[in-house]
């Protein structure tokens, strides 16, 4: 089996802008804004956050990704309890389902507080409709306001304030939200109850998955076939299949550059929760399946943490 590096992660730089952003008209809300989860795109949106003049208080497990947050201007806080009793409105921004539960049920969690009066939770993390379900019940009973907000978009997206985000639950906290949606996106959606935003969100990325393995297979078949990958992306660029996001992920598979926008094991992570949604509603998704199965197998080889875009080195093999 290859040795595969680890594509580098690289420091968030604090003093670059979007020219998108210094376009936009941000009143900041007075309110005080917590952050769960200082992962890419946590930090990515916090930093702008910042930017537009947003209070905000962060914690990060791993505590040293904090560091560069106090230097602009954020409170850090120990654990996510602390958080949450310090703001108004806590987004919650993690890898995955079960990370995003932890942080509300578990030890030092949201729910620790108990009263969540006059406090709003906002789900960012990528979670199936069930997580968001019972992360919203359990706000709720402690008197909470919540509201999912699924971010789509890649972390370069996020970076230039485009992302579009995608909002289901409570729309005070949707109106709350205002001036940080207007701060990373470029479209806002209510999409009425908890568990929409999921599902829409969840059903964008099969498309997504989907087609990046498609494009993967055609592109390692013209390689098979010694045709230039670059002449195949000019022509599909001419032709009405064209997409950017197929154009941009081509251009990487045919320069063998995976450095991660959206990784793949997020990818993976996304197909799972797709086709368990499928299997509760006896959904036959057979195309989902195996494109799972050729992300999980992508993962097996070590690129769990490249770019999804990496799918071609296993269709080449
Ligand atoms: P990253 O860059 O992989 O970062 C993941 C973040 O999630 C990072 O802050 C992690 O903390 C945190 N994390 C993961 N699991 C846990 C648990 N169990 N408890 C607490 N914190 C956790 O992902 P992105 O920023 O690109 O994406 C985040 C979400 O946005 C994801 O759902 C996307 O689909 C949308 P760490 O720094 O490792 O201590």
């Amino acid at each position: 089996r290859p040795v595969v590096t680890r594509p580098e992660t690289q420091a968030i730089d604090m003093n670059s802008r979007s020219n998108t952003l210094a376009d936009r008209e941000i009143v900041p809300s007075d309110q005080t804004f917590g952050f769960l989860g200082l992962g890419m795109m946590g930090s990515t949106i916090v930093k702008d956050l910042i930017y537009t003049g947003h209070k905000v208080v962060v914690w990060n497990r791993t505590i040293d990704k904090c560091q560069p947050f106090v230097e602009a201007g954020a409170e850090v806080k120990d654990t996510p309890m602390d958080v949450v009793e310090a703001a108004d409105v806590i987004f919650c921004c993690v890898s995955d389902p079960k990370g995003a539960k932890d942080l509300v049920f578990g030890n030092c969690g949201v729910l620790q507080l108990k009263d969540l009066n006059n406090k709003a939770y906002v789900e960012m993390s990528t979670i199936d409709p069930e997580t968001s379900l019972d992360i919203g019940e359990g706000i709720k009973q402690c008197n909470g306001r919540y509201l999912e907000a699924q971010i789509h978009g890649s972390r370069q997206d996020a970076a230039d304030g485009m992302l579009i985000i995608l909002a289901g639950g409570d729309r005070t906290v949707f109106e709350d939200c205002h001036s940080c949606f207007k701060t990373i996106a470029k479209n806002t959606f209510f999409l009425g109850n908890v568990g929409n935003a999921c599902k829409v969100n969840l059903i964008l990325q099969t498309i997504l998955g989907v087609s990046m393995v498609g494009l993967a297979e055609a592109l390692a078949l013209a390689d098979r076939f010694s045709i230039s990958l670059k002449d195949i992306i000019d022509i599909f660029d001419l032709t009405s299949m064209r997409s950017p996001m197929l154009l941009a992920k081509g251009k990487e598979m045919a320069k063998g550059d995976f450095n991660p926008q959206q990784p793949l094991s997020h990818m993976q992570r996304d197909l799972r929760l797709v086709l368990n949604m499928a299997e509760n509603l006896d959904q036959s998704m057979p195309v989902t399946s195996i494109t799972n199965e050729v992300f999980k197998h992508t993962k097996r080889l070590g690129y769990s943490e490249h770019d999804s875009s990496a799918v071609f080195v296993r269709s080449r093999f």
